[in-house]
């Protein structure tokens, strides 16, 4: 009988026991989750509307040398539309002379008898002309058909304000009316948009002395994109996607540093993917609001997951919140030692060291072989977080990770560099790109007059693998600057960005390579993102190097 009491107890004990394991096994941050949450939501911004009405109608007119071959013409203003019949005027499209995010509101009123039956009209939103005037269909782009935002609405109701359910992003409003009653007549009455920030015009930083006209030009642009997509969440565009991905959050956040200055909104994002972070502690490379906050589940991207790091340590040096970084602290931790299990013995990163390669971001490039530049981010995330270690006063973890970064530095120099022709190589083809090159310099594989060597060779090469995205630039310029490549860093980012200023854009795009304006990541560049977070950041350099963008 006692004996088999205490088999009971014992076999209790043991079961409390595994049990209390398995809880901690089963939840990386079960004791966190809930307070980090709470955090997130204590520091949401409040948003600020203001309301716009169009500034005249225009005219899409099909335009070689135009971006994407089409552009707008004014042509009359509103009171050509208002002031007829909808019937008479059936399809017009509106300019609001600016990039809005928020929502669309308008009246229509009847002119004559009585209305007697619902009326059809499409509303078609755009941020870049282009996309009124692309056929949609057959749709052929590899994400939801459903983020065109073309709506066609069934009226039954007019005289009254309507106000299309869906939040928008863009400049253009195309409006066709589809079928309406031959009983009686109506008119567009007025129109709005109600746009909504979470940005502050007031708290911005002003240009530093010198700046050309080129630079103002484009810091404008910058700062109107980084301004649409502070919402919230640091979205990644207020068109498509409307959510926060880390490494967009990251390039927002310096951008941010560096003109608006509302870092609670940092704090808010940093917090909210915590709480929201994997079972084992791994981060979700993107996160959802609404209705409740949750991931994107199953979503990891590695480069992203350490980036976060970066982005906690130049959120503790912007603020000196120092009981965040500390709340904090077991989220970086705990990237670094998951990224850990990708180096083989030979301490190289190994994407596919676990079966099917894991998934990299870097950019949206066919062909580009991401295996050099994840190496380099990976050394410069531990450098990254070994400063944050310093901060916290974490000295055990800050010399590991200087060891190990040191430890795959020279694994890289050993396996990836060719010292001949002056270039890092990537993966089993010894590919050349730029990007390869780029993040052996962010992470000191190369000393700065190998940076410069193998930044001027891929320059010069025909058949080399350069960005598609706004987000590898953005690394490319850091790489220049960081290497002493001053000149080519100012031109890259006047040629580039100024290049899209001079195509028309009132805000930066996601994808833009002036090679083939085209390009899409997803097989049909009307869904690109044409206000994106991730292409806001020469504010970040203009203001952060004045002497290099401003002499
Ligand atoms: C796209 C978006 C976003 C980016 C991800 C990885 O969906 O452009 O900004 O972070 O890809």
């Amino acid at each position: 009988m006692k004996l088999s009491y205490k088999i009971f107890c014992a076999t209790l004990a043991l079961l409390c026991g595994v049990g209390a394991m398995a809880q901690q096994q089963g939840d990386f941050y079960a004791s966190q989750r809930e307070g980090w949450a709470q955090k997130a939501e204590a520091s949401k911004p409040s948003l600020t509307k203001t309301v716009y009405r169009p500034v005249g109608l225009v005219e899409s007119v099909y335009d070689d040398a135009a971006f994407q071959n089409w552009r707008m013409v004014p042509t009359e203003p509103m009171e050509a539309l208002y002031g007829v019949s909808l019937k008479e005027k059936p399809v017009s499209i509106v300019d609001f002379g600016r990039h809005m995010t928020g929502y669309y509101t308008f009246r229509l009123k009847t002119t004559h008898r009585t209305q007697d039956a619902p009326m059809r009209i499409r509303f078609t939103f755009a941020e870049v002309p282009s996309e009124l005037n692309t056929p949609l269909d057959p749709y052929k782009g590899t994400l939801s058909r459903a983020w065109v935002q073309d709506e066609t609405l069934t009226i039954e109701q007019i005289d009254c304000d309507i106000t299309i359910p869906r939040r928008l992003a863009g400049r253009y409003m195309k409006i066709e009316l589809l079928g309406a009653s031959p009983d009686f007549d109506f008119r567009m009455e007025d129109m709005w948009f109600t746009a909504q920030s979470s940005a502050d015009h007031a708290t911005l930083l002003p240009l530093p002395e010198g700046a050309s006209e080129e630079i103002k030009a484009i810091s404008e642009v910058a700062i109107e994109t980084l301004h649409e997509c502070m919402q919230t969440v640091y979205e990644d565009g207020p068109k498509r996607d409307m959510r926060l991905w880390i490494g967009d959050l990251y390039l927002e956040q310096l951008a941010n540093i560096y003109s608006f200055r509302q870092h609670d909104l940092t704090k808010r994002c940093l917090y909210l993917l915590a709480s929201l972070a994997a079972e084992d502690g791994r981060l979700h490379a993107n996160v959802f609001e609404r209705p409740e906050p949750h991931p994107q589940y199953g979503s990891h991207a590695l480069d992203y997951s350490l980036i976060y790091n970066v982005a906690l340590l130049e959120y503790l040096k912007a603020t000196n919140d120092y009981e965040t970084a500390r709340d904090l602290w077991v989220v970086a931790k705990r990237q670094i030692d998951d990224a850990k299990g990708y180096l083989t013995e030979d301490y190289i990163f190994d994407a596919a060291r676990y079966g099917e390669p894991i998934w990299l971001v870097f950019d949206w490039r066919d062909g580009y072989d991401r295996s050099a530049s994840i190496q380099g981010l990976m050394i410069w995330a531990l450098e990254n977080s070994s400063e944050l270690a310093d901060m916290l006063g974490n000295a055990a973890e800050a010399k590991e990770w200087r060891k190990l970064a040191a430890t795959m530095r020279k694994a890289a120099r050993k396996h990836l560099y060719d010292k001949k022709q002056g270039v890092v190589l990537s993966g089993p083809d010894g590919q050349i790109s730029y990007l390869s090159q780029v993040w052996a310099i962010l992470s000191d594989i190369l000393n700065e007059k190998e940076g410069q060597r193998a930044l001027n060779t891929v320059f010069a090469m025909d058949n080399v693998i350069y960005p598609g995205a706004p987000y590898a630039y953005h690394y490319l310029i850091e790489a220049c600057v960081k290497c002493g490549l001053h000149e080519e860093a100012r031109n890259r980012l006047v040629e580039y960005w100024g290049g899209m200023v001079e195509r028309g854009a009132d805000t930066f795009w996601e994808v833009y390579d002036p090679e083939n304006e085209a390009l899409s990541p997803y097989n049909f560049f009307v869904i690109n993102s044409y206000c994106h977070a991730w292409s806001c950041t020469p504010i970040y350099f203009i203001q952060k190097y004045p002497q290099i963008f401003c002499e």
